[in-house]
């Protein structure tokens, strides 16, 4: 394992073999996927800690100046976590922010594994930390480096767009990546008319709508549990309750979701939209975290979950508890080789020369 970032002992890589969600033959989500996806939710659930006591924010803090450390939290973390962070935001601005970090000698990266990837392949000289090594996207999980080879086989010459919610390795097999927040951008700036797009396959139809482009999905079948969750229905209930509601929606969820939204968007998107929006309610189609960051940016609005089932239990394995123990004991340190992380810095980098 080569990389700038010498591993010292008991150093951890996250790269790991995928867990595979099963789907139906015409490519669907079938049954049991989500079966296994709610149990996974239970069982994290019974992780959940009570933290946010303010002397374990103190003791963070307190440590964290000792240390030199900086804290970046996503925005569907804890509100606690997100309280005493140093910065909050969506993947690409958190990547941005890790790769133009001068003075800290540590990143602990509050959010799930291939952020915190993306961390040590754009800033490979810092010790970058994921507090809890189970802390992994399971659409990341969906595309592995063989089918991104067997697609590329199928559709030589296509160019291969990755969302950033891929583990490095598949990273290092792409011409470029891309985030909910800026997809459309990349795909639209790509000198071809079709090109490759995964994991989800929802952000693909999205971009495919947006750009006009052909956008084929990798693997056919990719998504996101908990954006999966949510439903219209839900959103008419809440309409009915609220008629001046303007809805944001995530273009992770399902196209027939999208259609109910007002906006479509990234995280970040949406903060930006709630603050500029005459709108003074919102329903709110991603994950429940960012409701705090929206809550705490516009106080006198309105701000309502469309299910309030969407916890991405991954994130929210996160607690102040396993931050302090992680800053305190220096683990899980995440390293990428170098062979894979030269590739996904290049797709990294290209996405990043966008703007
Ligand atoms: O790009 C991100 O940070 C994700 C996964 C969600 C979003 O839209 O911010
Ligand atoms: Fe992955 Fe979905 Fe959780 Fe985001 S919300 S980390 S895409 S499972």
């Amino acid at each position: 394992m080569t990389s700038d970032h010498v591993p010292e002992k008991g150093c951890e890589t996250i790269l790991e073999p995928p867990f595979l969600v099963p789907a139906d033959q015409n490519g669907k989500f079938c049954f049991a996927a989500k079966c296994i996806y709610l149990c996974i939710r239970l069982e994290a659930s019974t992780f959940r800690v009570e933290g946010g006591t303010v002397a374990l924010a103190d003791n963070i803090l307190k440590l964290k100046a000792e240390k030199n450390a900086l804290i970046l939290a996503h925005n569907y973390q804890r509100p606690e976590i997100q309280d005493i962070a140093d910065y909050v935001g969506d993947s690409i601005e958190l990547s941005r922010r890790a790769m133009e970090e001068k003075d800290a000698r540590i990143i602990v990266f509050s959010a799930v594994d291939f952020m915190a990837e993306s961390a040590a392949i754009l800033n490979p000289k810092k010790k970058v930390l994921l507090p809890v090594l189970g802390a992994r996207c399971p659409m990341a999980q969906m595309l592995t480096v063989e089918e991104i080879k067997r697609s590329k086989s199928q559709h030589p010459r296509t160019p291969v767009v990755l969302y950033v919610n891929t583990l490095a390795a598949a990273k290092a097999e792409c011409d470029i990546c891309c985030t909910s927040a800026n997809a459309v951008e990349v795909v639209s700036s790509v000198d071809a008319d079709t090109v490759l797009l995964g994991p989800d396959r929802n952000l693909a139809e999205y971009v495919q709508r947006k750009t006009g482009k052909t956008v084929i999905p990798i693997p056919e079948w990719g998504f996101c549990p908990t954006h999966l969750l949510f439903q219209p229905e839900d959103v008419q209930i809440l309409k009915s309750q609220h008629p001046e509601a303007a809805v944001m929606v995530h273009p992770e969820c399902t196209f027939e979701m999208q259609k109910a939204g007002d906006f479509v968007g990234s995280t970040s998107q949406m903060c930006r939209y709630a603050k500029e929006s005459k709108a003074t309610t919102f329903i709110v189609g991603t994950e429940e975290g960012v409701l705090h960051r929206l809550r705490k940016d516009n106080p006198a609005k309105k701000f309502f979950l469309a299910y309030d089932g969407a916890v991405c239990p991954n994130m929210k394995l996160n607690t102040l508890e396993r931050i302090y123990v992680s800053l305190k004991e220096e683990k899980h340190v995440v390293t990428v080789p170098e062979p894979i992380a030269k590739h996904a810095r290049k797709a990294l980098q290209r996405m990043f020369e966008l703007k």
